[in-house]
Order: structure tokens, then C-alpha cells, then sequence
């Protein structure tokens, strides 16, 4: 591993280098950062977040979930973009992005995934539970909420195979169990994918759309909008259902729909579906561009939240 001195967005990190990097910043910060186990994998690993908390406990909380595929390597990096900038900018609407809210970011949901992604298959997506003689289940569609209701699948080797059960997986199992424990203090659920640049809201079910979907369009809107501004990035979207596909199952799906968070939204982050480069080889030097979008968009949209 790499030191955690030296650790930097311009390259892609292997897990142990990033957790190596979230356990030195809890070392450092003891009074803004918390490092937490949100659960466990099947081959035993940890699956580690961050608690930044800037003193008081009272304030609205935004959860970020990152690397729940993980093939998609730009998830995580943007996910620790974020957690950086959080600890270290001095431009004052990312001060008040660190003052005024709890921070819950996992920048690995699929840490046996990820690594398998670095050792034998770079295009790997879901877990590594052995199901017969395939491996994973997808954990975007593992989540208990109209559970395998719509496009996942019942074969264990296909890339969306919903597991034999809802939350089949100790990955949304146990991290699920977590963010219940907490979910009277989010507000805001964020799940980071790619690519496409989309941004996403609930249902992937149905093609009903939430009580306050006026809300999820006035967001959309604004944070489209700011995603664009830096560097004149497109992304479009909506509800899941009627812009990508129907998926039920989806961790966001679940958070909006069984944990009383205000919104969840899923970004689908760059590069577009007809860039010349590979969507999930997103080239390195693309990580700090495609996370500074990024969060001026989550800037823009936890500020629309609060209204
Ligand atoms: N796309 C997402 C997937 O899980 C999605 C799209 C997002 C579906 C949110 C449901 C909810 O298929 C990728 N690229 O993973
Ligand atoms: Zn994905």
C-alpha cells in the first residue's frame, strides 16, 4: 500500500490503499471524524465509512453510498473527492456544506467486488456470494423493497440477479441494519454510479412517482443545472422507471421508500453513453473534473432539500 500522505485523485486506489487513507483522517481529526464499520462482506471484509461531524449533533445528516457496483470505479474516487474537500477546502460553500451537516459516506458498498475487479475481472458488478456454480448477486437489487418485482433477474449467473432473497446479501443486509440505526438523523441519501450521467429518483419499481415528486423535480432541476456549470457537463434524467429502466430492489428505492428520508437520488456519473472512452475505464485524470461537478451539483441539492 501506498502512504496515506501521498493519496490523491489523480489515479484509481486499490481498497486497502483508501481504507488505509480513512483510518489515518479518523487519526487525524478525533473530533470531526469517525471512522464506522457499516457492515460486513462474504469474504469477510469490512465495509468502512466516515462520519464527519463538525461539533453538534443535531444537524440534518446526508448519507453518501458509493461502489455498490464495482466495476465503477469512479464512484469511490468521487465519493473520497468529496470527504477531502469536506476536511480541507477553504471555499466557503464547501465550509458550510462541512459546518452545517453530519456526513455519512461509504465509498466501498462492495469491497470483495472492488477487489475483484483489481485481481481477476475489471468489469465485475456485483458481490461474490457463490450461488451454484456463479458467483454474486447484484446488490443494486438485493434491497428489501418490491423486492425482484421488476427488471432483476432470477438466474444466478446474470449481471442482475436479485439473490435468493431480499437482502440475501450480508453487504445490504448489514449495511442496510446500519442506516436504519441512523435514519431519523438523514435527510438526504445519495447513491453514486456510473456511467451515463444521469441523476435518478425513486421508484425504479413503478412508474408512480413519490408523494413529493414536485420536491424531486425542483431538486433535479437545480442540481442538473449545477452539474453543468464548471464544465459544461450534461446530464439528464428523472424518475428510475421511466428514464434508464425498471429495477426494483435499488438501495435508493429502499432508502426513500422504507427509511422516511426526505430524498434519495442516484448519479449516474460521467462519462456520457456515447463517450469515445469505455464507461467503466473512465481514464484517471478525468476523477477530479467529474467529482468537482459533482459536488457543486450535491452542493446545490442539499441546499434545495432544506427549503
Ligand atoms: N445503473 C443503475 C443500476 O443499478 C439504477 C441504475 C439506479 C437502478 C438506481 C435503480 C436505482 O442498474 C448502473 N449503471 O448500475
Ligand atoms: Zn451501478
Amino acid at each position: 500500500g501506498r502512504a496515506s500522505s501521498e493519496y490523491n485523485w489523480g489515479q484509481y486506489y486499490e481498497l486497502e490503499d483508501t481504507y488505509a487513507w480513512m483510518q489515518s483522517l479518523a487519526r487525524q481529526n478525533p473530533n470531526i471524524v469517525t471512522l464506522i464499520e457499516g457492515g460486513k462482506t462474504y469474504q469477510g471484509r469490512s465495509i468502512l465509512g466516515l462520519k464527519i461531524s463538525k461539533s453538534g449533533s443535531e444537524k440534518p445528516g446526508i448519507f453518501i453510498e458509493a461502489g455498490i457496483h464495482a466495476r465503477e470505479w469512479i464512484a469511490p474516487a468521487a465519493a473520497t473527492f468529496i470527504v477531502n474537500q469536506l476536511l480541507t477546502s477553504s471555499v466557503d460553500s464547501i465550509k458550510q456544506l462541512a459546518d452545517n451537516y453530519n456526513w455519512y459516506v461509504f465509498p466501498h458498498a462492495n469491497p470483495d467486488g472492488y477487489v475483484y475487479t483489481h485481481t481477476k475481472d475489471r468489469l465485475w458488478r456485483k458481490t461474490r456470494t457463490p450461488y451454484g456454480s456463479c458467483f454474486g448477486a447484484d446488490p443494486n437489487r438485493n434491497w428489501g423493497f418490491h423486492w425482484n418485482e421488476v427488471g432483476a433477474s432470477s438466474s444466478a449467473c446474470s449481471d442482475t440477479y436479485a439473490g435468493p432473497k431480499a437482502f440475501s446479501e450480508i453487504e445490504t443486509l448489514s449495511l442496510s441494519n446500519y442506516i436504519a440505526s441512523i435514519k431519523d438523523k438523514i435527510q438526504l441519501y445519495v447513491s453514486l454510479h456510473a456511467y451515463s450521467q444521469y441523476l435518478l429518483y425513486p421508484y425504479g419499481h413503478t412508474k408512480s412517482l413519490p408523494d413529493n415528486v414536485k420536491d424531486f423535480q425542483q431538486v433535479f432541476n437545480a442540481a442538473i443545472s449545477a452539474v453543468s456549470q464548471r464544465y459544461n457537463t450534461k446530464y439528464t434524467g428523472g424518475n428510475i422507471y421511466d428514464a434508464i429502466y425498471p429495477a426494483a430492489g435499488a438501495s435508493v428505492d429502499w432508502a426513500y421508500g422504507t427509511q422516511d428520508v426526505r430524498m434519495a437520488f442516484c448519479y449516474e456519473l460521467r462519462p456520457s453513453s456515447n463517450s469515445n472512452v469505455p464507461g467503466f475505464k473512465l481514464p484517471a485524470s478525468q476523477i477530479i473534473p467529474a467529482s468537482e461537478e459533482l459536488l457543486d451539483s450535491i452542493t446545490v441539492m442539499v441546499g434545495e432539500v432544506q427549503k
